[in-house]
């Protein structure tokens, strides 16, 4: 494992913000030099939750950037691209600028998880900037209308996504039944960094989904009745519940009514407990009706609930911090259990460790003043980005540095974790 020379809490902090300057193209923050050249949804959102103390004037320039992707339908895409630079998929695949809803920068067509209420509320915490909260509240409001409308595909209160990559977690072994239902795809599109993750038929049929969802312009009753990839996902909406109840605590700022949000958080958490619950909080698929069975750090969202019943919660937390989770290896969490079959150490969202989710299962544990797993997350992520630096992912066992370096979420999380 590549060692680094030991750094102190101020070098790490120093560290963090120059790799966020870095990254800074002059209108948003992109997730990696390189591989991730533009603005992506939930990246941002980290981004902004890591400036609120130390710059909050670029956290607010983030989040607006980030918004001038926002669809007319409320639709906050997952890829706003700023730069001329090119990555697979780009414009041309997305043809966002045919469709009548979308902005003039040109966006992907699908969307992520929606922590952008939490990161909002975030900034206020540690700004009382409430001009900014009037200013940013109405486009979250609409970003929400948008899931509780056009991807409340199961008719529960719960959002769908329609793809891996709106989970942020995209070849999270969580997606392998419903893949496998597709039909298998040729087209032998190639971007190479996606070699190490995908094999080329998941590969394909990612391009496959995006472009049929796209083929039918995006329409909201294509993905009710035809679109073959449907899934509710415990992580994405536990991000959402948390960024309702964000926008709740939000509401009387912006002169406006906290009940729709405590509603809807109430709708999302009772959704997940009747439909996604066994034992463990699973991702269901809709076009089977069934739970998917394998275990991942995506299946502990709910737990950034802080009124989720205490059964649920002392459940969960007790797998958490078992042998299928951080009680079997040197650093938190794997982002697949590791006994499961699916496990593997070196391959992104089936096994290694990842900052951001780490970051959100301290918020968890913080909120349920579980203080001592919360400060056990807190230190295991900074011994992780102290030894392999700010890299992407980081192999759960022995700790070292995965995927792309100077990686944006852990330099950004970090800052905030140092706090
Ligand atoms: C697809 C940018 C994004 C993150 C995701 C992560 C990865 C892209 C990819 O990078 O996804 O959007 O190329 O696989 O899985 O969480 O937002 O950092």
């Amino acid at each position: 494992m590549e060692a680094r020379p030991a750094v102190d809490d101020a070098a790490l902090g120093r560290e963090a913000m120059a790799v966020l300057e870095a990254n800074w193209t002059g209108t948003g923050t992109v997730p990696a030099p390189g591989l991730y050249p533009h603005q992506w949804s939930w990246d941002s959102a980290f981004v902004v939750i890591g400036l609120a103390r130390h710059r909050p004037d670029r956290a607010r320039d983030e989040l607006l950037s980030l918004l001038r992707g926002q669809w007319a339908t409320g639709m906050v895409p997952h890829i706003v691209f700023h730069t001329p630079e090119a990555y697979f998929p780009g414009p041309s695949v997305w043809r966002s600028q045919e469709h009548e809803a979308a902005p003039r920068v040109l966006t992907s067509g699908l969307t992520a998880p929606p922590l952008h209420g939490l990161a909002l509320w975030w900034l206020y915490q540690h700004t009382g900037d409430e001009a900014f909260v009037r200013k940013a509240y109405p486009a979250l409001v609409a970003q929400h209308d948008y899931l509780a409308s056009a991807r409340d595909l199961g008719g529960a209160g719960l959002a769908a996504i329609v793809h891996p990559w709106e989970s942020g977690m995209d070849d999270s072994p969580a997606w392998d039944e419903p893949l496998a239902a597709l039909p298998v795809i040729r087209y032998g599109y190639r971007h190479l960094e996606l070699d190490e993750r995908h094999p080329d038929s998941d590969h394909d049929r990612y391009v496959w989904l995006a472009m049929r969802y796209r083929d039918a312009g995006y329409s909201p009753g294509y993905l009710r009745d035809e679109h073959p990839f449907a899934v509710e996902d415990p992580m994405f909406n536990g991000i959402w519940l948390a960024s309702c109840q964000a926008m709740a605590e939000l509401a009387p700022l912006a002169h406006a009514d906290p009940a729709p949000h405590v509603e809807q958080a109430e709708r999302i958490r009772q959704a997940m407990l009747e439909r996604l619950w066994d034992g463990c909080f699973y991702a269901r698929d809709l076009r089977s009706g069934q739970l998917i069975r394998v275990s991942t750090v995506g299946g502990f969202g709910p737990l950034l609930d802080p009124l989720l019943p205490s059964e649920h919660l002392n459940a969960a937390v007790e797998m958490l911090e078992s042998a299928r989770f951080m009680g079997a290896t040197g650093y938190p969490v794997p982002s697949c259990e590791i006994r499961a079959a699916q496990f593997d150490r070196t391959r992104y969202w089936r096994g290694p460790s990842w900052v951001n989710t780490n970051w959100l299962l301290r918020r968890a544990a913080a909120v349920h003043s579980l203080d001592h797993l919360a400060q056990q997350l807190t230190n295991g992520t900074l011994r992780l980005v102290r030894q392999a630096g700010f890299r992407e992912c980081f192999d759960p066992f022995d700790g070292s540095g995965r995927g792309c370096r100077d990686f944006s979420w852990s330099a950004a999380l970090t800052l905030d974790l140092l706090a």
